[in-house]
């Protein structure tokens, strides 16, 4: 009816209505605008000023660099850290021209690290009597390695390159004393000899981890 006749004027009504309110809004608007452009005009100088002060803090102190931007190897350090501190074995175990070890077995708990000093208190150099120490992993034929250690010459101590060995010392001659690190292997029986040729028939022995 009356609305109906009167729908083309009362939108025209409703746009200048709306017109109207736009204009009245415009100022505020614009003043928006202003404010957002401040705001924005504010984020950046914080940013430019947070850039600036790290960029300080990057010169005089690394802490002060935000996280992921600086690799951080004290994790690494933290995880070795909180890893069980290791007991310390020592052991000792020594040689002479008979061809023989004083020990034919050596004892040492699990998780331990063990450092070895291996003695050699005869009297012969090396080339004719060297002994060294090899502790060759579990299940390895001694006979076999005894060969490869043959034919690796005494300019490698006897020391085949093969991935049997769990720790070694270098061959040493009369009156010479050597010592070696290592993590104790996991619990078990393993061979110790000396892979001086024709050596390990006499000198070998069995290395406990318990
Ligand atoms: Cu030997």
């Amino acid at each position: 009816m009356l609305v109906l006749d009167m729908a083309g004027r009362n939108s025209l009504l409703i746009m200048s209505d709306n017109y109207g309110e736009l204009r009245k809004t415009e100022a505020p608007s614009e003043c928006y605008h202003r404010t957002l452009k401040t705001v924005i005009m504010k984020h950046t100088l914080v940013l430019l000023t947070t850039t600036a002060l790290l960029t300080i803090g990057c010169g005089s102190e690394e802490r002060q660099a935000p996280p992921g931007l600086v690799s951080e190897p004290k994790e690494v350090k933290t995880e070795s850290e909180n890893s069980e501190p290791k007991q310390e074995v020592q052991l000792r175990l020594s040689s002479n021209d008979q061809m023989r070890y004083d020990k034919d077995e050596l004892r040492v708990p699990a998780n331990s690290r063990v450092t070895l000093t291996l003695v050699n208190e005869g009297q012969l150099p090396k080339e004719a009597m060297g002994h060294n120490f090899v502790l060759l992993k579990a299940g390895t034929d001694v006979a076999d390695f005894g060969m490869k250690a043959i034919e690796a010459g005494i300019g490698k101590d006897h020391i085949p390159s093969v991935n049997s060995i769990i720790a070694h010392t270098k061959l040493i001659g009369g009156g010479e004393e050597t010592s070696i690190t290592f993590d104790a292997p996991a619990n078990g029986t393993y061979d110790f000899i000396c892979s001086f040729p024709g050596h390990y028939a006499m000198m070998k022995g069995k290395f406990i981890v318990e």
